[in-house]
């Protein structure tokens, strides 16, 4: 197909978009907002805005269930600015390994705010008598803990300003406090806050986050939020990657619609929660959610494999130079390696997963990140690292130094890490792009290799006490000294093989 002149995406010119690709069936100013989600990146809108989406499609005669985005940071703006002129609407282009894309208008979303500059906006539209839920994808460094202790950092500046003046939310935290506070007070229900982001019990770390914040805030609506709002676990699944300006192109060349900032996926969308919500739900099962009493499992199947299989790929990716992780696997002696990480470190320490057959899940995996359409670039999954690796790659080392099992290859991955923070170059002498919040402590810390080995696995909040690990420490020594010899990084991944 090719358009001589791209339509604008927005409400007014939908039925012509409709000609080209499918386009929400259900009348989107009839949608009630029963859902604030707050961190509207690509993943939420891949996902939980997705599912929203499949949901109003199906079921024309209930009301539609309406979700307002919201934006705590000012990074958020331009999704805000872009929103408006597009009423809210954008495109979801589920890239399939054959080529083939499918692009569709998602209109789940109808609102977004601003924390920054309305806070009233933001805490109303929580407390509003139909909210039902409050979502969250605000990172995996987005909850203000202590990656390795686990505990609530009250040393950050806008926490400490929230708690003198809870009528001027800034985190999450304070919002949240806000609103619950108002509902309480207009003997409203509370919402249930649900958590979309990779850390195992996220719901549960969530509400003693929230306990503890709320508890130095007011410990009455402590008391109110412990008895009345619920925090579900869940597992959630979709690869989207970043959008690129070639995205936004093939989007206008091949199929007519001028779109700003459209979202890419892989075609797997996967959505495992706890069934326990304090103020109702839409009917998610109905467009393939699944409910399960216990959440856990499933969590950490995914977390230590496929993000984990991410960050092996990505890290030792990385050094190697190669861009994305479809080149990764493409690489034999990196798909062995990834095979024999998860076989051989990450799945012995999973045990059994009822209903689940772990060999089909790895295999999936692989044929997930071989997508060649999909382009995951590595400096995606390699952004904010130290966020990451606590969560999906390091206690998979130390539960297999308590359970003597191998750790070699999640090993290298952090001598690799170390090398990459260090020099900030690939092993070709290539720029790397990295993003991270910790990146100056990281480069600090790697830096100081040179005197001490040990120097960057001696940062306690990520690696909790991982160097004083005599088998750790000997096999880690040994892998960061061969890279700082020049050894190169396929080489040494051969050497474990
Ligand atoms: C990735 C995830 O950020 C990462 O490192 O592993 O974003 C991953 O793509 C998603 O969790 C897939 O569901």
């Amino acid at each position: 197909m090719n358009m001589e002149t791209p339509i604008q995406l927005n409400q007014e010119n939908l039925q012509e978009v409709g000609s080209r690709m499918p386009v929400p069936n259900y009348g989107r100013s009839a949608t009630t907002i029963t859902i604030v989600h707050i961190g509207v990146g690509g993943f939420h809108r891949a996902h939980l805005a997705y599912y929203a989406h499949l949901l109003n499609g199906s079921e024309a005669s209930s009301p539609a269930t309406g979700i307002c985005g919201i934006g705590l940071r000012e990074g958020d703006r331009k999704l805000h600015d872009i929103f408006k002129t597009q009423d809210h609407l954008y495109t979801l282009m589920v890239k399939h390994p054959d080529g083939k894309i499918d692009a569709e208008v998602i209109g789940s979303i109808v609102d977004f705010k601003m924390g920054t500059s309305d806070p009233e906006g933001v805490i109303a539209q929580m407390a509003h008598v139909n909210t039902e839920i409050v979502s969250l994808t605000i990172t995996e460094g987005g909850y203000n803990f202590n990656p390795t202790t686990g505990e609530f950092d009250f040393d950050n500046p806008d926490i400490q300003h929230e708690l003198q003046h809870p009528e001027d939310p800034k985190t999450v935290y304070g919002f949240l406090c806000a609103a619950l506070k108002r509902r309480r007070e207009a003997a409203l229900p509370a919402f249930t806050i649900l958590v979309c982001d990779n850390i195992e019990h996220n719901g549960d770390m969530m509400r003693k986050m929230l306990g503890t914040f709320a508890e130095a805030q007011d410990s009455n609506l402590a008391k109110w939020i412990a008895q009345e709002v619920t925090f579900p676990n869940s597992m959630v699944d979709r690869i989207t990657p970043v959008t690129t300006q070639a995205d936004i192109e093939t989007l206008a060349q091949n199929f007519g619609v001028q779109d700003a900032w459209p979202v890419t996926c892989e075609p797997f969308i996967q959505w495992v929660v706890e069934d326990k919500f304090a103020n109702g739900r839409p009917a998610f099962e109905n467009v393939g959610v699944q409910f399960v009493p216990d959440v856990g499992p499933y969590e950490k199947m995914k977390l230590r494999l496929l993000n984990a299989g991410h960050s092996v790929l990505g890290l030792l990716g990385a050094l190697h130079g190669h861009p994305t992780i479809n080149a990764c696997v493409e690489d034999a002696l990196f798909a062995k390696y990834l095979r024999a990480f998860l076989d051989e470190e990450a799945t012995p320490i999973l045990g059994d997963i009822k209903g689940i057959d772990l060999k089909d899940y790895k295999n999936s995996l692989l044929e997930r990140f071989a997508n060649p359409n999909i382009k995951d670039s590595v400096s995606r999954i390699c952004s904010e690292s130290s966020a990451k690796l606590p969560k999906f790659l390091i206690p998979t080392i130390q539960e297999n130094l308590v359970a003597s099992g191998s750790i070699k290859f999640a090993t290298l991955v952090l001598a690799a890490w170390c090398f990459y923070s260090d020099k900030k170059v690939d092993q070709n002498g290539q720029a790397l792009e990295i993003n991270d919040a910790m990146q100056r402590d990281l480069h600090t810390a790697a830096a100081a290799t040179a005197n001490d080995p040990l120097a960057f696995v001696k940062q306690e909040s990520l690696f909790g006490a991982l160097a004083e690990n005599a088998r750790f420490a000997e096999s880690y020594t040994s892998m960061v000294d061969e890279l700082y010899q020049g050894a190169d990084i396929k080489k040494l991944m051969q050497g474990l093989l």
